[in-house]
């Protein structure tokens, strides 16, 4: 990847299905073995209410951040293919899942294609995504506002952090290694 500098960006991640907790040490592990990517932070672990589609169980989300020598688009390859090797089935939108992995926000990028759009475009409602975010990256900025002005104007209901899970991400992952 030579010597193209560092961006840092914001991921989410999520899941209702399974060992949540060890899915995303995996994710993490992963994304921190990929070349020329290194993890700068990690949020607790958050228990948040089904969003979108309410029959399901509730989540776990969270949010790292990164700096990566990737593109924003080479990164959204890696994230899926994180998901795939994961075994990630898509059946329905904003169904239940093993594991999610958005990107948040890309450096000051702004994006918008039809397969990758960023900054993440319902980030800003989602108290899901926004709680684990304010909590590593508050002042960081998004539409004009900073991530704890949008948290404030959310709905937190129910959204709530998971010790004991935050507590078995904490253990497992070693944040500020820089891989190869
Ligand atoms: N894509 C475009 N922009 C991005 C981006 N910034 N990051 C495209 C990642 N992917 C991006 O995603 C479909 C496609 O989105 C990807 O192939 C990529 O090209 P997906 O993950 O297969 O589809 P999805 O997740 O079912 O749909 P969607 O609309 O992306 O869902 P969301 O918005 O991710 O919501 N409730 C709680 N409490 N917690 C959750 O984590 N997650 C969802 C899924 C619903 N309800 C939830 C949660
Ligand atoms: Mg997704």
């Amino acid at each position: 990847m030579g010597d193209e500098r560092a961006e840092a960006a914001a991921l989410g991640l999520g899941g209702n299905v399974g060992d949540v907790a060890g899915s995303f040490v995996e994710a993490l592990s992963r994304l921190a073995e990929a070349p020329g990517t290194r993890l700068t932070r990690v949020s607790s672990v958050y228990r948040t209410p089904p969003w979108g589609k309410l029959d399901q169980p509730s989540f776990l989300n969270m949010a790292a951040l990164i700096e990566t020598k990737a593109s924003a688009r080479a990164l959204l390859a890696l994230c899926l293919d994180i998901e795939r090797a994961m075994g990630r089935r898509r059946v329905e939108r904003w169904g239940p899942r093993t594991i999610d992995i958005d990107i948040l926000t890309y450096g000051e990028k702004r994006i918008d294609e039809p397969d990758l759009k960023v900054p993440h475009p319902r980030l800003r409602q989602r108290a899901f995504a926004l709680a684990p975010l304010a909590e590593i990256a508050p002042r960081l900025s998004v539409g004009g506002r900073e991530i704890a002005k949008w948290l404030a104007l959310s709905d937190r209901a129910g959204v709530e952090v998971d010790a004991q899970a935050s507590a078995a991400v904490r253990r497992a992952i070693d944040v500020g290694q820089w891989s190869a």
